[in-house]
């Protein structure tokens, strides 16, 4: 058995939102939405007050409009997001223990033999909130995956630690979903054998998980509902990198669509070829006008950051998928790298031909 683990998950509170807040101090208590300016553009995130009216990142913004007309929109400033999460990452740092950074706002720390890892985080805390006045929410527990559901728990300014068990029984009666590495589809598929929470995933035996969902994945529902996670706190390069776009209009003509891939694949493989990075899987994207979304990939048989293999092999996704109605957004990902180059993660995540890492 591998010896025991303490592992930390720290997320800011509605991060953007509080970022702007600092230089626009006349937002507070307001809703306010963070997104971008095209007729299309998403929510990034929302302040607390919007978010009481039902908006939440990745709603586009007519629909937030809709459920809270009053909401002040503020574009989006990634320059100076990534330049705030610096200095936090940076008072992170200063714990000097393993940390794994997943977005601007978000890291993983391993604490493993740390005397006093609650004391040590909650200093971390204070001394965010002192140098950057920033709220956090922290989650801490025997893996990452305990950490992670635990820092969400009790968002905004949440502390909570947690064993193993104690998480399982915590949210036994909250939906799959809960569980990140449990999707829509997964659960949609839960739902249809009759479970609807994780209480009723735990109670269901491994067999009968692997005859409904297969060899590999049966288990792991099993394992992740019971919240046994063993993944280790380690600061790779991103496992992929993606471009997508969301347009203005809806894209009806596959030759559109086409010309867009082919757009998308020299921007990504300009980025994959800057960093060093080449990858064996080649998925796309699709979003329809009624917000379907799918994705359909591809493994080739060469590790690959050419434009034209990337292109190539989009197209003959898309071509196969053929788009049942007008789509609204369109992407290309590349993932399965092969050595690991001298890449650096920079995880970005936001709208209108954005570059994706994760
Ligand atoms: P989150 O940590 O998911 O959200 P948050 O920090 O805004 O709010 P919470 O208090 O619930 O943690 O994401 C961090 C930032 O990443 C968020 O401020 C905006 C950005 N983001 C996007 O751009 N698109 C998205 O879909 C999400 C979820 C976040
Ligand atoms: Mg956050």
């Amino acid at each position: 058995m591998a010896a025991k683990r303490t592992i930390a998950h720290l997320d800011m509170d509605a991060f953007y939102f509080s970022v702007e807040l600092l230089r626009r101090p006349e937002l507070r208590g307001e809703p306010v939405i963070i997104a971008g300016t095209s007729p299309r553009a998403v929510v990034t995130t929302a302040s607390y007050e919007a978010r009481m009216f039902g908006i939440g990142s990745a709603m586009p913004v007519f629909q937030a409009r809709r459920r809270c007309p009053q909401a002040i929109s503020v574009p989006v400033d990634m320059a100076h997001y990534r330049e705030v999460s610096g200095r936090v990452m940076a008072l992170v740092d200063e714990l000097d223990v393993p940390r794994q950074r997943v977005s601007l706002d978000e890291v993983y720390l391993d604490l493993s033999g740390v005397r006093d890892p609650v004391w040590r985080m909650s200093t971390l805390v204070r001394r965010i909130a002192e140098a950057e006045r920033l709220d956090a929410s922290v989650g801490i527990g025997p893996s990452k995956l305990v950490a992670k559901v635990a820092s969400d728990a009790e968002k905004p300014r949440g502390f909570v630690v947690l064993s193993r068990e104690e998480a399982a029984k915590r949210f036994a009666s909250e939906p799959p979903t809960l569980i990140p590495g449990i999707g829509g589809r997964t659960a949609e598929r839960l739902e249809r054998i009759g479970i609807r929470t994780l209480g009723e995933l735990q109670a269901r035996s491994v067999d009968q998980l692997r005859s409904a969902f297969g060899e590999r994945h049966g288990p792991y529902l099993s394992a992740r509902a019971r919240f046994h996670c063993d993944s280790p706190v380690a600061e790779g390069e991103a496992k992929s990198r993606s471009v997508e776009s969301t347009f203005d209009r809806d894209l009806g003509r596959i030759i559109e669509m086409e010309e867009v891939l082919a757009h998308q694949s020299t921007r990504l493989s300009e980025e994959l070829r800057r960093r060093n990075l080449a990858g064996r899987t080649i998925a796309i994207k699709v979003k329809l006008d009624d917000f379907t979304t799918i994705t359909r990939s591809r493994t080739v048989a060469e590790p690959t950051n050419d434009a034209a293999t990337i292109s190539h092999t989009a197209r003959a996704l898309l071509r196969a998928y053929a788009p049942p109605r007008p789509v609204r957004l369109l992407g290309v990902r590349v993932a399965a790298f092969a050595a690991p180059g001298a890449a650096v993660s920079q995880p970005v995540r936001g709208e209108n031909l954005s570059l994706i890492a994760s």
